[in-house]
């Protein structure tokens, strides 16, 4: 029985630590705004497999499209089409590097996600 235990326990905890996303403090947030600088924080870092999400709390419709989907020859990592007013964007997690995005309605809405191999620092836990 208390074998039976642990080994719940062990798929528990194997499960909490790769899917962060349950715990949804672990998440990095981003919000959208009408004004410069568009997406707060600009620069938001993020450790790799943690989730992002952006929310839209303007009355304007945007996106949150990756570089590389608006560029030949490169990979499209992530893309929320139309994200309406109210609404938002969750990405589940992506390996470390640096993502430049941009609004696809805005141009001049530009931000930059870091994701680091490093776990998330001890005050975010
Ligand atoms: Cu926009």
């Amino acid at each position: 029985m208390n074998r039976l235990f642990i080994m719940s326990l062990a798929v528990w905890v194997g499960t909490a630590v790769s899917w962060p996303a349950t715990g949804a403090s672990l998440s990095t947030q981003i919000l959208m705004e009408d004004g410069s600088p568009y997406y707060v924080p600009v620069t938001a870092t993020v450790a790799s497999g943690h989730p992002v999400r952006w929310d839209n709390p303007t009355p304007t419709h945007h996106t949150v499209t990756h570089v590389g989907c608006l560029e030949e020859g490169t990979a499209c990592l992530f893309d929320s089409g139309t994200v309406p007013p109210g609404s938002q964007f969750t990405i589940p997690g992506l390996p470390a590097g640096r993502y430049a995005y941009h609004c696809r309605i805005h141009p001049i809405m530009r931000g930059m996600l870091v994701v680091t191999d490093s776990p998330p620092a001890p005050s975010q836990l």
